[in-house]
């Protein structure tokens, strides 16, 4: 049997709404609504506008029951950690953007209840200023918990739009940094401890689980049938990815590369040592109860930042001429760190490449190919030095790179991560997340069934991967 479902999938850069078809020798994806995604700058700091990602979802299925009249679930997935808070069933206010930089003064607020290597050992979440507990600590001394009665992450709220339901979907929760890394459950005595209300947190729900069916005004605005189904998928994007990376046989780590590099492999149990700490990894939640032991590198977010800063001036830059323009550069670029959290937040990244070079005494990119050059280097070592420590950290012997996601188009950055880590680099496919969505809900209505590993042999079996050998230069 082949079914068709819906994935929505939600980027910090652009969202899409996907058809799937998913069959046992099945799996093909047709876009039906593709539409940008931001920061909205409001005076109290950086937001997402969700109300409009949510029309232009509805808009995404209203097509997609148009092209196919047999839609038989829907699974959302998104960037991870950032929320919105209710009460009453009612938002209060856009979520904050995760780059909003009041989030350094949550880490202190947390940091003075509970350490680093306390929160560690209790949720093996590696350290970003971002995680939603630091986030919920500013909200807190802002007198926001006292109003609230419920916390969706943005997954969630998107799928409480879609159907009314509240309920927290596991592998998103677990990069809030209140999961138990060990009993994958809300970690009620850690929220006590940092002053967070247990009752804000609903239900926890797995992937394949039934979320709820749309709601009447849902299914007369898209046409969708009055029963179809929301599924919980892996609902933070990189879980996702993960479900969908042909790693067919051991010995693979995984780049999904998008604005993020998740840089990692998949564990059968979290790796909690204090190298482990240190070397910054984090063990977040996988489907099928996977531990996903990663490590965040800044990705593609530091080239189109750049571009961004260049196009200030109302000027358009070519993407695809740039890279061909820095394949082109001869010699070797000095290269930064590009998991220097300098690089986070919004702003002018030109200057900031060119200040890191330059107190070092290295040499500051001269052209605009030889900065994205110089970046794209950057991001090939920093992918190569987290794959090296992914497999020393989680004992395992690692002999091939799959690289999903849009950096899996950029031919320059697979070669150059290949050559850098000497070993090959195996692209795509290029929308690893959505096919990772609609993998999770074919399985739970029963239109491919088995292990993560047999999904990974049809994603293996339909896609085309592109293969780049280590080569010396
Ligand atoms: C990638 C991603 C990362 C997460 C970052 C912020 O899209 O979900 O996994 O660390 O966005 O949420």
């Amino acid at each position: 049997m082949t079914a068709a479902v819906a994935a929505v999938d939600l980027g910090a850069t652009s969202g899409r709404v996907m058809v799937g078809q998913v069959g046992p020798d099945t799996l093909e994806l047709r876009q039906m609504g593709r539409f940008p995604n931001g920061p909205v700058h409001t005076p109290d700091g950086q937001h997402w506008n969700l109300q409009q990602l949510y029309a232009h979802v509805l808009d995404g299925l209203r097509s997609a029951s148009r092209w196919e009249d047999g839609i038989q679930s829907i699974g959302i997935d998104s960037w991870a950690v950032d929320y919105a808070l209710l009460r009453g069933g009612r938002v209060l206010g856009e979520p904050f953007h995760y780059r909003d930089e009041r989030t350094a003064h949550g880490v202190d607020l947390v940091h003075a209840d509970e350490p680093f290597s306390l929160l560690y050992a209790r949720n093996g979440l590696q350290f970003l200023p971002f995680n939603t507990l630091y986030q919920l600590a500013v909200e807190r001394e802002a007198g926001m918990l006292g109003v609230a009665d419920r916390l969706l992450l943005v997954p969630d709220l998107m799928a409480y739009y879609l159907t009314g339901a509240t309920v927290a979907e596991a592998t998103n929760a677990s990069t809030t940094g209140l999961l138990d890394v060990a009993t994958k459950c809300w970690d009620g005595e850690l929220m006590d401890r940092l002053r967070l209300p247990r009752g804000l947190f609903p239900r926890i729900v797995q992937p394949g689980e039934h979320i709820g069916t749309v709601l009447p005004h849902v299914a007369e605005t898209t046409g969708l049938a009055g029963d179809t189904p929301v599924i919980a998928v892996g609902s933070h994007d990189t879980a996702s990815a993960v479900v969908a990376t042909p790693m067919t046989e051991p010995g693979g780590a995984y780049i999904s590369c998008g604005t993020w590099g998740l840089v990692g492999v998949e564990t059968e149990s979290p790796v909690l040592s204090t190298a482990a700490r240190e070397a910054n990894f984090t063990n977040e939640g996988g489907v099928d109860g996977r531990t996903r032991f990663l490590h965040n590198v800044m990705g593609l977010w530091i080239l189109s930042e750049t571009i961004r800063t260049w196009e200030r001036d109302g000027e358009k830059v070519d993407l695809q001429r740039l890279l061909a323009e820095a394949a082109a550069v001869g010699g070797d670029v000095d290269i930064f760190d590009a998991n220097d959290d300098v690089f986070m937040p919004t702003g002018d990244m030109p200057a900031r490449i060119s200040t890191w070079l330059a107190e070092r005494g290295l040499r500051v990119p001269g052209s605009r190919a030889q900065m994205a050059r110089c970046i794209v280097e950057s991001l090939a070592q920093a992918f190569a030095d987290a794959v090296h420590d992914a497999g020393a950290l989680s004992a395992q012997d690692i002999h091939r790179i799959h690289i999903t996601g849009g950096g899996s188009l950029n031919e320059l950055l697979c070669q150059r991560t290949a050559d850098r880590a000497g070993m090959p680099v195996v692209a795509g496919p290029v929308e690893a997340t959505a096919i990772g969505n609609v993998l999770i809900q074919g399985r739970a209505i029963g239109a491919v069934s088995g292990s993560l590993e047999s999904l990974r042999d049809l994603v293996a079996r339909t896609f085309n991967p592109r293969v780049f050998e280590p080569q010396a230069r």
